[in-house]
């Protein structure tokens, strides 16, 4: 690319906007941040506000950056938003079809306000920008462009995982769903088993074919691009955090109160596909199992409440506090909680500093796309003493990070063996197995992620 001319503007579409006044960001919108940055960009997507006025499109600039939102309606809201991608797609491609709602309105919803994103970014659109849309709300957001009469590149990246054709066709409507995929030049997914299913969907479930060099031909004709782009977090940063954070008064209060006992630490947006009650009811095994290691060890669960009008949401926070109360109840004694199962967020500097303190990380998703808190745990270790991390084998980041233990969360027996060996693992095979996972992350960061992305998608 030397020589070449000065590559175009950079559109960031996505359902919600990082605004440069939100300090809680997370590496994605940081990520974005440094890409517009270095070529100039465009950022569109809700503004998080429930309004009576979605044609009003709001602006703002920081730097080199132009932010554009529009607030939706109560109704588009609820059909789109919390309603047909909440409840329809996220189970579904959370390996969840049973709890699918789907609901003929709830789809006209989604298709309704993609199409109303595209009237409003086809308005704010230059020839030579290069369009990246984030994420399953958006998903027919290329072909509603298309028929707009877009040219631009345009890339999609899937932070979810993609399950199996078999449970994809599942979905009524699936194919004006799925099919549109095709409008998008480039594909982005995370693992190879997310890219396997997208092949087969479009090979033997709606009648595509593969073409020379990878690319997918869909039914329709139009042929795209497709690969495995692991996300991840912005590494040294996030260890310098880390570093610094140790030294807080609030990091030196959890310290105190753990009087050296192990700290056990899952960090997880409050979702059912985070695996939280399987979880739970491992730790209780190992309790039940290890009387030895009563008292001599702390469950930190940290689990900020998400998408509280959705009622699966509800249920599981309620299931939560009622395993977590049976298993204190149980188990603890006048100066030991087994359990400290906390339902709110923090910030993010904070996060790094308890990570730090956590001998052992406990992430076992049921299924993830990546699991952005797996690599921002490894992240975070003192070189001198690391922690082990117990991963689920059905998140993203197990394809990585190899040297975790990896464990299927179903299992409560095989979860609790590998807490164990975590909580016994000596020094030097801790040490070990960190540098392995360091390596990675230092390798993959989010700017690599980032521009190797946009690289393809531009080649
Ligand atoms: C989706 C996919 C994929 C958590 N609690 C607090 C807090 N966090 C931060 C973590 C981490 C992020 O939120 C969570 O990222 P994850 O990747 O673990 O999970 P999802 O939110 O489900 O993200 C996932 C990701 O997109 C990226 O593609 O990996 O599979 O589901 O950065 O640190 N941040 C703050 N306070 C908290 O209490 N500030």
């Amino acid at each position: 690319m030397s020589g070449s001319k000065k590559p175009g503007r950079l559109v960031v579409v996505s359902n919600r906007v990082a605004l440069p006044q939100q300090t809680a960001t997370g590496g994605l919108a940081s990520a974005m941040r440094v890409a517009m940055r270095e070529r100039g960009g465009l950022w569109f997507g809700w503004s998080g506000k429930i309004g009576t006025d979605s044609t009003k499109v709001h602006r703002t600039k920081d730097g080199s950056i132009d932010y554009a939102t529009i607030d939706l309606t109560r109704t588009d809201h609820d059909e789109f938003y919390a309603g047909f991608a909440n409840r329809a797609l996220w189970p579904l491609l959370h390996y969840r079809p049973d709890l699918v709602d789907y609901q003929r309105d709830h789809l006209d919803g989604y298709l309704r306000v993609n199409a109303l994103f595209a009237d409003h970014l086809v308005e704010l659109l230059k020839p030579d920008d290069v369009i990246w849309v984030h994420d399953y709300h958006l998903i027919p957001l290329a072909a509603r462009l298309r028929e707009r009469g877009v040219k631009n590149r345009i890339g999609f990246f899937l932070h979810t995982p993609l399950p199996a054709a078999g449970l994809l066709i599942g979905l009524p409507q699936h194919r004006a769903l799925f099919e549109t995929l095709a409008s998008y030049d480039l594909i982005g997914l995370h693992t190879a088993r997310d890219l396997r299913a997208l092949e087969e969907y479009f090979l033997h479930e709606i009648g595509g074919a593969m073409r020379p060099g990878g690319r997918i031909r869909a039914a329709n004709g139009r042929s795209f691009r497709a690969g495995v782009f692991p996300i991840s977090i912005e590494t040294a940063l996030v260890a310098q955090t880390a570093r610094e954070a140790a030294e807080l008064e609030e990091i030196t209060q959890l310290r105190d109160s753990l009087q050296d006992r192990a700290l056990i630490i899952g960090v997880d947006r409050l979702d059912y596909s985070k695996g939280l009650p399987e979880r739970f009811r491992a730790y209780a095994h190992l309790l039940e199992r290890a009387s030895a290691l009563h008292r001599q060890i702390t469950f930190l669960q940290i689990a900020p409440p998400s998408r509280g009008s959705v009622p699966e949401y509800r249920q599981i926070r309620r299931e939560l506090e009622r395993l977590a109360g049976h298993i204190n109840g149980k188990y603890a004694a006048p100066d030991w909680v087994p359990i400290r199962y906390v339902n709110q967020s923090f910030p993010h500097r904070l996060l790094t500093g308890y990570y730090r303190t956590a001998r052992v990380a406990l992430i076992t998703p049921l299924r993830d796309g990546m699991n952005l808190v797996a690599k921002e745990y490894v992240a975070c270790q003192d070189p001198k003493n690391p922690g082990v991390l117990v991963l689920s084998r059905f998140a993203g980041a197990a394809d990585e990070l190899t040297e975790a233990l990896l464990v299927n969360p179903a299992d409560p027996a095989e979860v609790a063996n590998a807490l164990e060996r975590a909580l016994k693992m000596p020094l030097r095979e801790r040490r070990q197995r960190w540098r392995a996972m360091m390596e990675v992350l230092e390798e993959h960061d989010i700017t690599a992620w980032c521009q190797s992305f946009l690289q393809r998608l531009t080649s």
